[in-house]
């Protein structure tokens, strides 16, 4: 069969390619692909959704446009290509495009103005937090240094336990004023949750502390779409041929390593895509770009015959979690004009401990920070919370009514004003209910590193002796060892499996291949 699908894919001059998932590394791969060659009858792109974007989701809250998923562009700059596309575009806003918004270092975590609420009413004082912060941070870049060391050198398996046993020795030094050191612990606590949001996981004792500093933030003032991030998708599906990309194709079943022959013309082909409705498509090779939380659930029915090992314990060992937003639209704000975080800190909870596991009563305390969004001309008056691991999940579990309530009492305790209206309006995402994505976005946890990320991205089958027989290719943000978790790791993941074909055609002599574009 190898030698078969190798020379009918030289006669053809490339294979016949089907791309599994139309978020940006599908529509990227299928992008990258169409710009070379492939036509309608050769590439397809099957989405489970009615909707191009996956991840990338824009919504209105009233006239507004919200982002239910990606909320900027981390890293905005010339090597990061969801801004170079963006930009190409003229999806941004002028400010995003100046030279020194784009060579502004942040390490991912931009500093912007804040105001600081605690549980017993009354705000924190600026120095403290900007003290706290500093720590946080500093210590966070303490723990990214940890990559290049050998295992043994690890002080900690995970960021969490190594953040907290550095803020205990710490806070030895501090001084005497328990209520003080309380408060200082309580702030920190803040940044760590805000943390969890960052990485997607439920508690950064999660997040293993070794591969931690792999993750590479690109410089820029990170930035947002001010009409939507679907902007960005929208434009890349319009590039495509209306026929080429299908929706409400759930594949449920890709078969490989097969020889599956095509009615009309009895050509044989070694990958059959299954879909729900029973619909097959057959393939050279197939994108699979399905996010890391639907293979942890589906892979063992999805493939056929099954992943090998290696690959399943990737998909297992790799950590995908749940980070929610909500937004609260206020008819008033309640913070100053120029603040564009408000920060809640909790000073009953145990320093740097887990938050209380009564979640019906406590999950709003999960929340560390909300987003303001800006500017106030184009949002109104708008909140975002952004909320992580098992308390946004249990959030997806509760009604509008009851989130506003609790979110509501909340914001009423911590401004210390019982009479503070509520919100007039709420939407909120809920990623871990949706059946093709079943959370947010991956990291590397505990007991993984970036090597399962590399296991996950290798295509199949393994050490195929002619590359022109790679079968089943892997896309998708959770395949990118430096950008994972991030839009521009998933293009990239997208563009990476579609050059692997292209580069299979380069070498190819077939006239069938476009010029270079
Ligand atoms: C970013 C940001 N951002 C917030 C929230 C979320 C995410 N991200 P897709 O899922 O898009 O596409 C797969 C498709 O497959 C999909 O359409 C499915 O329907 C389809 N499918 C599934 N099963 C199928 C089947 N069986 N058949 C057919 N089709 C099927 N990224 O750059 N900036 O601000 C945020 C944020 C709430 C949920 C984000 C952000 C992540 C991106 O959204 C995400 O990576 C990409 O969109 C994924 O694209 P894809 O194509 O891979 O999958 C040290 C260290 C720290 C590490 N982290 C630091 C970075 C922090 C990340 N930032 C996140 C923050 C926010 C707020």
């Amino acid at each position: 069969m190898e030698e078969e699908a190798a020379a009918a894919w030289g006669r053809r001059g490339h294979g016949r390619v089907v791309v599994v998932g139309a978020g940006l590394a599908g529509l990227g791969a299928a992008r990258r692909l169409w710009a070379r060659g492939w036509r309608l009858g050769d590439l397809r792109l099957l989405e489970a959704s009615g909707r191009a974007g996956g991840r990338v989701r824009s919504a209105r809250l009233g006239k507004p446009v919200v982002e239910l998923g990606a909320h900027w562009i981390h890293g905005p700059s010339a090597e990061n290509p969801v801004f170079r596309l963006a930009a190409e575009q003229g999806l941004l806003a002028p400010g995003a495009l100046l030279e020194e918004s784009q060579r502004a270092e942040t390490g991912g975590h931009p500093l912007l103005p804040s105001a600081c609420f605690c549980s017993r009413g009354r705000p924190v004082s600026a120095d403290l937090v900007s003290a706290m912060g500093a720590l946080f941070f500093s210590l966070l870049t303490e723990a990214r240094g940890f990559v290049a060391s050998a295992a043994p050198e690890v002080p900690a398996p995970s960021v969490g336990q190594f953040l907290q046993e550095a803020v205990a020795r710490l806070a030895q030094e501090w001084p005497e004023d328990e209520a003080a050191k309380r408060l200082q612990l309580a702030v920190l606590g803040m940044f760590l949750k805000v943390e969890c949001c960052v990485s997607g996981a439920h508690s950064m004792d999660a997040v293993a502390l070794g591969p931690f500093g792999e993750y590479v933030s690109l410089p820029g003032l990170d930035c947002t779409f001010p009409d939507g991030y679907e902007g960005l998708t929208d434009h890349l599906r319009a590039s495509l041929p209306e026929d080429i990309v299908l929706f409400n194709k759930v594949v449920t079943l890709i078969r490989w390593g097969g020889s599956f022959a095509e009615a009309d013309t009895g050509r044989l082909f070694p990958v059959q895509v299954e879909c729900e409705d029973h619909e097959t498509f057959l393939a050279d090779h197939v994108i699979v770009t399905v996010p890391l939380g639907f293979l942890k659930e589906q892979q063992e029915t999805l493939f056929h015959p099954p992943l090998p090992p290696r690959k399943v314990a990737a998909i297992q060992r790799l950590g995908f979690g749940t980070n929610n937003k909500i937004f609260l639209e206020f008819e008033e704000p309640f913070w100053e004009p120029d603040c564009q975080i408000v920060e809640v800190v909790w000073e009953e909870e145990l320093p740097l401990a887990k938050p209380p596991a009564d979640l019906p009563a406590a999950w709003f305390q999960k929340i560390g920070a909300f987003v303001v969004l800006h500017p106030p001309e184009r949002y109104g008056h708008i909140l975002c919370a952004f909320i992580a691991g098992e308390e946004a999940e249990f959030m997806e579990t509760l009604t509008d009514t009851e989130v506003l309530r609790d979110l509501t009492k909340m914001l009423r305790q911590v401004t210390g004003n019982p009479l503070l209206a509520p919100p007039k309006n709420i939407l909120r995402s809920k990623w871990h209910s949706e059946p093709y994505t079943r959370g947010s976005y991956s990291y590397v946890a505990v007991n993984s590193s970036g090597d399962d990320i590399d296991a996950l991205a290798l295509p199949l089958p393994e050490g195929a002796s002619d590359p022109k027989t790679l079968q089943v290719l892997f896309a998708g943000e959770a395949t990118h060892r430096t950008f994972y978790s991030t839009t521009h790791g998933a293009l990239l993941s997208g563009w990476r499996e579609a050059d692997r074909l292209i580069h299979l055609c380069d070498g190819s002599e077939s006239q069938q291949c476009a010029p270079k574009l």
